[in-house]
């Protein structure tokens, strides 16, 4: 039947990719040995690609969580003809979640233009450095299909955490986000208020930074009131790449916090923030996943 085809499938994929595994665990010093990496997955596209098509979201009895898949971090490439980039899986919710966004300590600088944006900027090392992935977006968004989710990941300071899952969530020129599930309310379609939602929702909003004002905010401009880019509209009901305030609770003349205003409303700023996609090509996986397979009888 199908999910037997699939876990012999996988089996093989992995036993294909068990040689680069041990390239993709040497630390950040493996980027030296990138050229070798993409010479090994060329000759192995063909069959990566069968088996990639064919693997399917979380389901019943196929629980990764019981299966200790590493998180880590990974070179991914969705694309053949594009370079490979490194970004953190989150092997949680089934696994194979790229993330996106991270905020977790407020020392990365996420008040910055256009290009920084574009380009990506932060750490990548440590399992709560904070980044923005930017160009693996663009690379990425290239290759999303509707069946793509975006799970957000929110904690207070009290150590509470909410969720947030998006289906058909896609990024063209705008930010574009289906059917909401979660228990931290629907701020990116801007809450419950039809009002609110008029100009507040992001769905459909194109990103803007303070040196690229696309909001519709006429009058003014959102990014540089929140310090940050996002894709504001008139301006934000969530903006998770606002400014870093350690207390929590904050004032100012602009809501401009890490908000999620469905939960904690705008002027509470949230500590940790994360936002994940699920990619139609997850090309890496952990060394434990192999053992596992195999011993399922
Ligand atoms: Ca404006």
């Amino acid at each position: 039947d199908g999910d037997k085809l699939f876990r012999v499938l996988s089996a093989l994929q992995l036993l294909l990719l068990l040689p680069l595994v041990g390239l993709q665990k040497m630390g950040p010093e493996f980027a030296n040995l990138d050229a070798s990496w993409l010479v090994l997955q060329f000759l192995l596209e063909p069959y990566l690609n069968i088996v990639l098509q064919i693997q399917p979201p979380a389901q019943p009895g196929w629980d990764h969580t019981e299966e200790k898949i590493e998180n880590g971090y990974y070179r991914i490439r969705p694309r053949a003809d594009r370079e490979p980039f490194l970004v953190y899986c989150d092997m949680s919710d089934g696994g194979g979640w790229t993330v996106i966004q991270r905020r977790s300590n407020g020392k990365e600088n996420f008040n910055r233009k256009w290009a920084d944006y574009k380009q990506g900027f932060g750490q990548f090392q440590s399992k709560n450095d904070e980044y923005w992935l930017g160009k693996g977006i663009i690379l990425s968004a290239q290759l999303l299909t509707k069946e793509n989710s975006l799970k957000i990941d929110l904690m207070d300071w009290h150590g509470e955490r909410r969720y947030a899952i998006y289906e058909n969530f896609q990024i063209k020129n705008e930010l574009w986000v289906g059917t909401y599930s979660g228990n931290a309310g629907d701020a990116l379609f801007g809450g419950s208020n039809f009002e609110e939602q008029w100009s507040a929702s992001h769905s459909g909003m194109p990103f803007s930074t303070s040196d690229k004002d696309h909001d519709r905010f006429l009058a003014g401009n959102c990014a540089q009131e929140n310090k940050c880019g996002w894709w504001f509209n008139r301006c934000h009901a969530a903006n998770l790449n606002g400014q870093y305030y350690k207390t929590g609770n904050y004032t100012g003349r602009h809501d401009n916090g890490v908000v999620w205003s469905t939960w904690h409303g705008f002027w509470y700023s949230l500590k940790y923030t994360a936002m994940k996609i699920r990619l139609p090509s997850f090309v890496d996986v952990g060394m434990n996943v192999v053992s596992n397979i195999r011993t399922q009888k």
